[in-house]
């Protein structure tokens, strides 16, 4: 426990069960004494977040529903957050989506609809969700996205989501130019290959853990806890004098040649 968000409330978007990242982000920043507020898409995401607020012993202070690729979804949630809770401090934005199809063989076989899908859920949310945060953000603060390796490099079956990560993370700089003035700063985590929901029924997922462990100069993987720990560092002040940044929380992988 330590008290570097007290006082402090954080809306967190994304998670889907107790693998998600953003439940990682959720633990560190409780331990930190933050106020928590959080968004879901899925029915089924709402039970799973409730149960594990129960098990956890977390009361939020809200849970609201909000679809990323809906404008009028994302403002209402807003306005909501606002009415119940007044400002908000923090952001963490953990949310990504592409096709199933999309995700294996040849990227140039990506069709328009599946590009823009996941432009849409993956990138462009960022953007649509800084702007209303960026209203009741009125003592400046931070947001902080998920982003993966797949944005600077070709990985094997990223495809059409290495192109969205590349978009998030440019929209994670242009979004620190404009909210900079407001004392809200932006910034991404880019953590190594973590088993979550997204990345079941991927084949060879095995192999792509096996490749870090063997290669990532701490010749290991990472977890939740360090992706949520890295998160609270860039939403806490500790981080003040950071922006538009992307920060690898990777076990060093991404320095190899
Ligand atoms: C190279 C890696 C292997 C995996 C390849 C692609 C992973 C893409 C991530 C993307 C977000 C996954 C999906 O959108 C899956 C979706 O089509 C089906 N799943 C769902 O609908 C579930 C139920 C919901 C909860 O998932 C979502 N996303 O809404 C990348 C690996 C090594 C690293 C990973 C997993 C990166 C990442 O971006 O997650």
């Amino acid at each position: 426990m330590n008290n570097l968000m007290s006082g402090k409330n954080v809306v967190v978007m994304g998670v889907a069960n107790e693998r998600s990242l953003a439940w990682g982000i959720t633990k560190s920043l409780h331990a930190a004494g933050a106020n928590l507020i959080f968004t879901y898409r899925k029915e089924r995401s709402f039970q799973k977040l409730s149960a594990l607020l129960f098990e956890a012993e977390i009361t939020p202070l809200l849970v609201v529903s909000c679809d990323v690729s809906d404008d009028a979804s994302i403002e209402n949630a807003f306005l909501e957050i606002k009415q119940k809770v007044g400002k908000i401090h923090g952001l963490v934005h953990s949310v990504a989506f592409a096709e199933k199809d999309e995700l294996h063989g040849e990227y140039v076989d990506t069709s328009r609809e599946g590009y823009l899908l996941a432009q849409n859920a993956s990138a462009y949310s960022l953007v649509a969700v800084a702007r209303e945060a960026k209203k009741i953000m009125t003592d400046g603060g931070s947001i902080v996205t998920q982003s993966y390796l797949g944005a600077e490099r070709v990985v094997k079956n990223y495809n059409v989501m290495g192109v969205a990560k590349a978009a998030l993370e440019a929209s994670v700089r242009y979004l620190a130019e404009d909210l900079g003035k407001y004392n809200i700063r932006v910034n991404a985590v880019s953590s190594g290959p973590i088993r979550t929901l997204s990345a079941k029924g991927v084949s060879g997922f095995n192999d792509i853990l096996g490749t870090i462990a063997e290669k990532a100069p701490l010749r290991r993987n990472v977890d939740q806890s360090e992706v949520g720990d890295a998160t609270l560092f860039l939403l806490s002040s500790l981080s003040r004098g950071i922006t538009g940044e992307v920060l690898h929380v990777d076990a060093g992988y991404h320095i190899m040649g």
